[in-house]
């Protein structure tokens, strides 16, 4: 089977009649720990998937911008060609907004993009909660920025956490969803066969050796199939919800309210804003506590932790459903050391770390549940921590 990228350079060769300058590629990611803590200046414990999206690009001189991508059958989805000093949020929608509103934004960051030929293939799946969204942005981000002599494999390169800034400007402005800065960081920084410890307040990284098949054990993602989308209320109703409860503690960002002022500060709250407050002081603290037990290789603590975050995301920030529930459930009571949902939710997908040797018997319980319910057959694989963005071999 070919890569994302061979597939990427194939229809671009196709389309153009010449082989791509260059092919790009980002990955999905699962969220180990760290749920809507991103927008809250917390921590985030991620790890990339080995599903990418990689864009196949050729600098263009008249300052159109046409993307093409490759369907599931190979055949070409033309989105169009856009004047990229004419460009405006929200058009083109669609998917195409994604690349679009990279290409803006890097225009109102003072780059002159000349003008490019993206063709684009994936195999990050859509709508599944893995980032399949700033996979497609970080991809173009590369591609781009090779097109103003920036590339981020040289030595003029910006810095990844500026590239993540920009990527996310693309989500939150051009496309018009409100996320956070968790998606891009882990799609650009995050390393093979490691986790990604990230502050999101500071800026700093840290690479966490993330090796379950020592331990007998891997991270079984659970794709409910239940798609779900930022753009729509749920999740801006939850950001605003915390800067609102921010706004009334008078700190910046609730991640200045530590674990052991969270009684206090829960005190001088309306009802309403409490549930979200002490989700995400509770969920701070445990990405930070399961950083600890990662570096002790304390894994059935690490389960444990995993699956208060699920119930947290379940009772105070309500934004599990029923098949998420269902996952982590199954999982547990098959003998998981600890499950729960990943991303934003709402849909989308579990995680669950499970013994090797029980995951055949754990899989054929989710699919017969799932089955019992009436559910969707959800999409199981195992997830190994892989590489961040960058340029593929030619
Ligand atoms: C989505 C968003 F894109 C992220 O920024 C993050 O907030 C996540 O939901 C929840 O942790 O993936």
């Amino acid at each position: 089977m070919s890569s994302p990228g061979e597939n990427a350079a194939a229809l671009f060769a196709a389309e153009h009649g010449t082989p791509p300058e260059g092919v790009w590629s980002a990955p999905g990611r699962v969220n180990l720990i760290g749920e809507h803590t991103d927008y809250n200046a917390g921590c985030v414990l991620p790890f990339a998937l080995p599903y990418r999206t990689a864009v196949a690009g050729r600098r263009r001189s008249d300052g159109l911008l046409s993307v093409t991508s490759r369907g599931s059958d190979g055949t070409p989805h033309r989105a169009g060609s856009f004047p990229i000093s004419e460009l405006v949020p929200g058009e083109p929608a669609g998917w195409a907004g994604y690349p679009a509103g990279v290409a803006w934004v890097l225009r109102q960051e003072g780059f002159e993009p000349p003008g490019a030929d993206l063709v684009v293939s994936g195999d990050v799946p859509n709508g599944a909660g893995l980032s399949s969204s700033a996979a497609l942005e970080c991809a173009t981000a590369l591609a781009l920025l090779d097109t103003v002599d920036r590339p981020v494999d040289g030595t003029s390169a910006p810095p990844l956490e500026e590239v993540a800034r920009w990527t996310c400007r693309a989500e939150n402005e051009f496309v018009g969803a409100p996320t956070g800065l968790l998606d891009q960081t882990a799609s650009l920084r995050c390393e093979a066969a490691h986790a990604l410890f990230h502050d999101v307040r500071s800026g700093r990284s840290r690479q966490v050796p993330f090796d379950t098949s020592a331990a007998g054990l891997e991270v079984l993602v659970v794709d409910t199939r239940v798609r779900h989308s930022h753009s729509e209320s749920g999740y801006g109703d939850r950001r605003r919800g915390c800067e609102r409860a921010a706004e009334l503690l008078g700190v910046s960002a609730l991640r200045e309210v530590g674990a052991d002022d969270l009684d206090d500060a829960l005190g001088g709250l309306p009802e309403s804003l409490r549930p979200l407050v002490r989700h995400v002081v509770t969920e701070n603290d445990r990405v930070w506590a399961t950083l600890d037990r990662l570096l002790h290789g304390a894994w059935k603590e690490v389960g444990a932790l995993l699956t208060a975050s699920h119930r947290s995301l379940r009772d105070d920030y309500r934004v599990s459903c029923p098949e998420l529930d269902l996952a982590v459930d199954v999982a547990l009571r098959e003998g998981a050391l600890g499950a729960r949902m990943t991303g934003g939710g709402f849909g989308g997908s579990a995680i669950a770390l499970v013994p090797v040797a029980e995951r055949p018997r754990i899989e054929r319980a989710l699919f017969e549940e799932f089955e019992r319910r009436g559910r969707s057959v959800p999409r199981l694989f195992s997830a190994v921590p892989s590489a961040g963005a960058g340029r593929e071999r030619p």
